[in-house]
């Protein structure tokens, strides 16, 4: 019988830090939910360090993994799929039979694809990547988290003003996507980012983020993140306004805590030293405090 809550999570581990399954992981845990990670890589840090090191996953492997649980009918019992950076193309061509392997076994299953492939004009997974998240992953997703580059990539078009938002937002419900959320994107007032969702049949919502610790400071991992949250609140939650203003107080809050541990020094701020604060953030994931409200558009 399926689970109602358990998530099959296809993203990279990391040994130090907390982007893909390390950070995904433990949130939806908190949530109430049961993950089975499956690592499309195991490297030492993100790529964001000065230096990385470890294997990754071919999809031979992926599949071997997938007879195991398939050979003791585990399949049927994923209540969700969550998929997070894959760097290999033909990886992520085998990602498409599993998740219809997974809805014949389980009608029902919930797919939350995060359809990573860049940020900010700059892609950072091989080119061959985008027709095929376009042509084959992205049609069977219920759930997609792409930021604005992803969404342009995606679609074809810029995405440089809001009546472009909801066009593009429009591209993808043709595709039958029920809900697609921007989870940052540069269309808000200077030092402001603009959250965008919009829900097949359903609302329009933005949300406004103020820039937290100064312009020049990124994190590595927010959208991981975001994706996980906003499949945990989007089971439990009726109202898709409650689910994306709950995804963003938790995430605000990790981002708060860890802005708050830095350094206070002039210094340039070290990878290490920008690594979310997630395990300290327990109560704000359990019970997020809601303090940026979504607009109905
Ligand atoms: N960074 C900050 C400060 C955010 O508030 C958010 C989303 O709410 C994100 C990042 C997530 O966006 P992205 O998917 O571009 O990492
Ligand atoms: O958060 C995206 C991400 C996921 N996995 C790995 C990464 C990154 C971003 O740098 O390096 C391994």
């Amino acid at each position: 019988a399926a689970a109602t809550k358990r998530v099959l999570s296809i993203q990279s581990h990391v040994v130090h830090g907390y982007v893909g399954n390390k950070v995904a992981t433990y949130p939806l845990q908190l949530l109430g939910f049961d993950v089975d990670p499956l690592n499309s890589v195991q490297f030492s840090n993100h790529t964001g360090y000065k230096t990385f090191k470890g294997p990754i996953s071919n999809e031979k492997e992926l599949v071997t993994i997938i007879e195991g649980l398939e050979g003791n009918e585990l399949l049927g019992h994923y209540s969700h799929l969550l998929t997070g950076y894959i760097g290999n193309p033909l990886f992520l061509r085998e990602v498409g039979i599993i998740v219809q392997k997974l809805r014949q076994a389980n009608p029902n299953l919930v797919y939350v694809c995060d359809p990573v492939m860049g940020d900010n004009g700059q892609l950072y997974v091989p080119k061959e990547l985008l027709p095929i998240y376009r042509d084959e992953i992205i049609p069977l997703a219920d759930i997609i988290t792409p930021n604005q580059y992803e969404v342009e990539l995606l679609t074809g078009k810029e995405v440089r003003s809001e009546t472009a938002v909801w066009e593009a937002m429009d591209w993808f419900h043709k595709r039958q996507i029920k809900t697609v959320v921007i989870s940052s994107s540069d269309l808000g007032q200077p030092g402001v980012l603009r959250a965008f969702l919009s829900q097949l049949n359903g609302p329009r919502l933005a949300i406004d983020i103020p820039k937290q610790g100064g312009k020049d400071l990124v994190f590595t991992g927010t959208g991981d993140l975001f994706a996980s949250l906003f499949l945990a609140h989007s089971h439990a939650c009726e109202d898709v306004s409650d689910v994306f203003e709950k995804t963003i107080a938790s995430l605000q809050a990790v981002i708060k805590r860890t802005v708050a541990a830095l350094p206070h020094n002039d210094g340039p701020v070290k990878a290490c030293e920008r690594e979310l604060k997630l395990v300290q953030s327990k109560a704000e994931i359990e019970k997020p405090q809601v303090l940026l409200r979504a607009q109905r558009l």
